[in-house]
């Protein structure tokens, strides 16, 4: 069935939804997003991903011509237009059409377009076995560069991770930053469980801020674990009592194996598996609802 895309003010069906060749989020990557789920008739984390987006478009002076109300109304109205309670939903706002040439100031308008879709999620398997991973050689980007903590269209350096991940026959990469400390996977935050502290990279160690990564953050301290945000290298990990990643789409999802070393006992620990059930009760009473009935 056709979906229904929400494309700069109107809705349309997805054969319709069509941007331009000159719209500088396809010639330059000039532009962000945002991946957000909805689970239970509620759109997850909807104000946190909203305003990492009018954060993100801040700092890249892209001007966004919807309010954040509207912008929500928009995420909620395309949810409701393709009757969807649990969904994937990928919002994106680029710089718009332009000419040829780099300068945004070219670009009067952005484009906003707003997918709902059934999500893909790993087999299951792997959340009952775990993940196997290995570091690649693409480094996260500089803070000084693209700045990994914006969510922007260019994903060429994590593409260029996974690439070599899939060469190493892993589905999942590592990621360090330029420094060699761990960063992140190509789509998802990392955590390790060492000693009792749940610890995780600091954003200024070139990671994406991430609302799971937040979200299991507190989730943790409620449980009494202590949570530190703190620089480590690979050792760290191999050493680690259990590991996994966090993301949008991957949610909470164990590592066992990383480079060839075992993970703990090689399966989901414990603290990995109670974080995992309290992050999916989390998701049925968080955020607004799609329907009303
Ligand atoms: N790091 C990076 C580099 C990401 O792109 C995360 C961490 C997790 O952040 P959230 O806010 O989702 O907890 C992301 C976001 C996909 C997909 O289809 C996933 C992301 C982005 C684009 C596509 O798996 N993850």
């Amino acid at each position: 069935m056709s979906l229904t895309i929400y494309l700069n003010g109107q809705f349309v069906k997805e054969e319709e939804a069509k941007i331009s060749v000159f719209d500088h989020g396809l010639l330059y990557g000039d532009g962000i997003f945002e991946g957000i789920r909805a689970y239970h008739n509620r759109v997850f984390k909807l104000d946190e991903h909203i305003d990492r987006l009018y954060e993100n478009a801040n700092s890249i002076m892209l001007d966004l011509w919807l309010s954040k109300d509207e912008m929500k109304e928009v995420i909620l109205e395309t949810l409701r237009k393709n009757n969807l309670r649990d969904a994937y939903i990928r919002l994106v706002v680029t710089r718009g059409y332009g000419d040829l040439g780099l300068d945004p100031a070219k670009c009067p308008k952005a484009t906003i377009f707003c997918i709902a879709a059934k999500i893909q999620l790993y087999p299951q398997e792997l959340y009952d076995n775990g993940l196997v991973v290995n570091t690649v050689a693409t480094r996260r980007n500089t803070n000084e560069s693209t700045n990994p903590r914006f969510k922007s269209l260019n994903y060429l350096n994590n593409i260029m991770a996974k690439i070599e991940s899939k060469l190493t026959g892993t589905i999942e990469a590592i990621m360090l930053n330029n420094e060699g400390y761990v960063a992140e996977a190509t789509g998802d935050n990392i955590f390790i469980i060492k000693k009792g502290q749940l610890i995780t990279p600091p954003t200024y160690a070139g990671v994406l801020e991430g609302v799971t990564r937040n979200a299991v953050m507190e989730l943790a301290a409620k449980r009494g674990l202590e949570v530190k945000e703190t620089l480590f290298s690979r050792h760290d990990i191999y050493s680690a009592e259990e590991c996994f990643l966090t993301g949008t789409a991957a949610e909470v999802i164990s590592v066992i194996k990383v480079d060839g070393r075992v993970i703990g006992s090689g399966k989901p620990g414990e603290m990995t598996k109670s974080l995992t059930a309290d992050f999916r009760e989390l998701t049925k009473v968080d955020g607004p609802l799609i329907f009303k009935d």
